[in-house]
């Protein structure tokens, strides 16, 4: 399953991507671009669009009053589930899930995941194996760690994988290694064609989730 991650700041462009893929996508992610760009009205304006879920990609990082201050306010804009960061601590991650559904990052997609996320995956999966969350963030550049995770969390606990296409991980190999979840930009919304672009996308995930 799709998730268009919608990294662009104009809302027109954001609306208009969002309707031309609505039927290849599950979700839309939000991120601070977007959020930025057009206001977080967006968040709504992209739901009552679309019918699909959102996700607001904030990475909450703070104390479990500041969590729980923003966390109040993107839920009321529309948000389905908020993704969060574990290395805060449970009582920060608990903040937010006592408010609404969230996904929490357990490692990160970006060479510079080695530095400090990688090496303390294992707390983070054990901290999301306790509190289940809706589902976690694993790195879809990196297949290996991808298995990894899924064979360490609990059944139930989604895997969603950001680091296809742009970042040079392979959708297949994602959803081999157990994602359930595909997290997709710039390869949708950069291409020239992103309509074309999801519905290729849609269609390799489909042939090999079915076979
Ligand atoms: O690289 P893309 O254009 O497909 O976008 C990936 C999106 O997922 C983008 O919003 C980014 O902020 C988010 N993300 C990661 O790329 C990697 C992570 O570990 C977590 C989130």
């Amino acid at each position: 399953m799709i998730v268009l991650a919608l990294d662009v700041y104009e809302r027109e462009r954001a609306l208009r991507i969002a309707e031309d893929v609505r039927e290849y996508i599950s979700m839309i992610k939000v991120n601070w671009p977007l959020i930025l760009g057009s206001g977080i009205g967006i968040i709504r304006e992209l739901k009552e669009r679309t019918g699909l879920p959102m996700i607001a990609d904030l990475k909450l990082a703070d104390i479990p009053n500041t969590n729980r201050l923003v966390a109040k306010k993107v839920f009321e804009a529309g948000a389905d589930y908020i993704i969060v960061h574990g290395f805060v601590g449970r009582d920060s991650v608990r903040a937010i899930m006592e408010l609404g559904e969230i996904i929490m990052v357990v490692e990160m997609s970006h060479p510079g995941a080695e530095e400090f996320i990688q090496p303390v995956a294992d707390k983070l999966i054990e901290i999301a194996n306790e509190i289940e969350p809706f589902g976690v963030i694993a790195p879809g550049t990196r297949p290996e760690r991808v298995r990894y995770i899924r064979k360490m969390l609990k059944k139930g606990i989604k895997i969603f994988t950001p680091g296809i296409g742009a970042q040079g991980g392979s959708a297949r190999k994602a959803l081999e290694a157990g994602a359930d979840y595909i997290i997709v930009g710039r390869r949708i919304y950069g291409a020239e064609d992103p309509r074309r672009a999801a519905e290729e996308l849609y269609k390799e995930v489909r042939a090999w989730s079915s076979g």
